[in-house]
């Protein structure tokens, strides 16, 4: 197999650190030798790779930001980001379950979370020795996540929650939930173990798109959970608002890998194959349908790079996250598309990765903030007249 060299038409790799560029290789290699030989199998089959948990967990994959003394790598937000772009050049499904992990699992447990809580879960997910899922949507309330109707009552020494919760990625499998419910009319964030009496968590099937990744109804129903289960941090919906804030910013990156896949196998391809005595990729239209692929990937990672330097310094803005998920996943769906056309009939074969990712990026268009939502966002920052309702 030829090796990936990654698309940077713009030397965006001469404003990388010495370690940033060595994750992004690590993550790279792990990707070719792991991940893509067995990733079309999983797809096919609707099965998640599980055996690939405590290798991410190994290579400091699973919340890299945080710090040293709960097991974590304790690395920037760039590499994060790169490492976000590598894993979903696999799969939006190996993004998808180090996005969950990472940005809605351990940044709440560590944000929000008490030092008993962070003490006891931070270095088991850390290790994929644990894996955890974060319930916000529900059955009813999805773009809207405000009007959630599952509830936590207060009784003597411990929560019972009521209600259920839909798409929810690793439910399943998780062995901790960070579920959202409403504690007198206040959004709040609770852990329910996996196993709880009251809480069941059904894979839900049928999917077309993110096959390789589980996902699951949460059902509680008298679901009692101990009063040290609440996260005492957390406040309103503003808190898992910021949880998502995290996951939007690796999706940016994570769709820029899904793009770099598509556009890197359209390339290859055209070169090599011939019609009307010519590689089609000697024809004007392949060119600038490839020029447009490189174009809009080069922009997209522009937009992350300059994002992840802002996080960095802790000076990113929640809109400008939304403005980079937004972007580079349209782009993205954009690149799969053209790069279907390329390859022709080919194009909806599993012997190549294009179909796999555009179905794959139909969902991620669609979670985190729906393409629509992330523009109303940005619409409300810049006119100061919010158009939600
Ligand atoms: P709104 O009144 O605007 O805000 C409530 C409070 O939250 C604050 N806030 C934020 N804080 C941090 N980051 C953000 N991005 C924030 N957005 C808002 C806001 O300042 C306010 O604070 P305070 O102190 O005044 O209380 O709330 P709203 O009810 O009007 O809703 C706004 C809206 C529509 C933008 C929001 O609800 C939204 O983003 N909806 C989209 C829902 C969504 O993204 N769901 C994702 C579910 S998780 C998922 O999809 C995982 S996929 C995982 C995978 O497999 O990768
Ligand atoms: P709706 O909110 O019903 O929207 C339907 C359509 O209406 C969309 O086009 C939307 O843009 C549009 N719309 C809605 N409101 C407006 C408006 N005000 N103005 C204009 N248009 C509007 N959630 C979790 O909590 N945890 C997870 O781990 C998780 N994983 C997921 C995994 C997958 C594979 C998928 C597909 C979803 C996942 N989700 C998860 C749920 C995801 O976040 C929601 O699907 C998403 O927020 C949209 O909600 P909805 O599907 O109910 O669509």
């Amino acid at each position: 197999m030829v090796q990936f060299g990654g698309v940077d038409y713009f030397n965006i790799e001469s404003l990388l650190s010495a370690e940033e560029k060595l994750v992004r290789d690590t993550v790279r290699d792990f990707v070719s030798n792991e991940v893509i030989p067995i990733i079309e199998k999983h797809y096919r089959e609707g099965t998640f790779p599980s055996h690939l948990i405590r290798k991410m967990g190994e290579l400091g994959l699973l919340g890299p930001t945080l710090p040293a003394k709960y097991g974590c790598a304790e690395m920037n937000n760039m590499s994060y980001g790169l490492i976000m772009q590598e894993l979903e050049r696999g799969d939006s499904s190996i993004r998808s379950f180090a996005s969950v992990q990472s940005g809605l699992v351990m940044y709440p447990i560590f944000t929000f979370g008490s030092e008993a809580q962070k003490d006891h879960w931070l270095p088991k997910l850390a290790s994929g020795e644990a894996v955890g899922c974060f319930g916000l949507t529900e059955p009813d309330f999805g773009s809207n996540p405000g009007g959630m109707k599952t509830r936590a009552e207060k009784k003597e020494g411990r929560y019972v929650l009521n209600g259920a919760k839909m798409w929810i990625t690793n439910g399943t499998v998780a062995d901790v939930a960070v579920v959202w419910a409403k504690l007198d009319g206040k959004v709040r964030g609770f852990l329910v173990e996996k196993g709880t009496k009251g809480f069941t968590a059904p894979e839900m099937k049928g999917k077309h798109s993110l096959r390789a990744s589980v996902t699951s109804e949460l059902v509680f129903q008298d679901c009692e959970i101990p009063e040290e289960n609440i996260l005492p941090g957390s406040s309103g919906l503003k808190s898992p608002l910021m949880c998502l804030d995290q996951a939007r910013y690796g999706i940016a990156w994570g769709a820029m890998g899904s793009a770099m896949a598509c556009y890197d196998a359209a390339l290859n391809y055209a070169k090599s194959r011939v019609q009307f005595d010519k590689p089609i990729a000697a024809f004007q239209i392949t060119q600038e349908k490839l020029v447009y692929m490189l174009t809009e990937i080069t922009k997209g990672q522009l937009l992350v790079h300059q994002l992840g330097r802002l996080k960095d310094q802790g000076k990113q803005k929640a809109v400008q996250i939304s403005m980079a998920k937004r972007n580079n996943v349209h782009v993205a769906l954009e690149i799969a598309r053209l790069a279907r056309t390329v390859l022709g009939a080919n194009g909806i074969l599993d012997e190549y990765p294009v179909m796999r990712h555009m179905a794959n990026l139909e969902s991620v268009y669609t979670y985190e903030g729906t393409h629509d939502i992330h523009t109303l966002i940005i619409g409300a920052d810049i006119t100061g007249l919010p158009a939600f309702n």
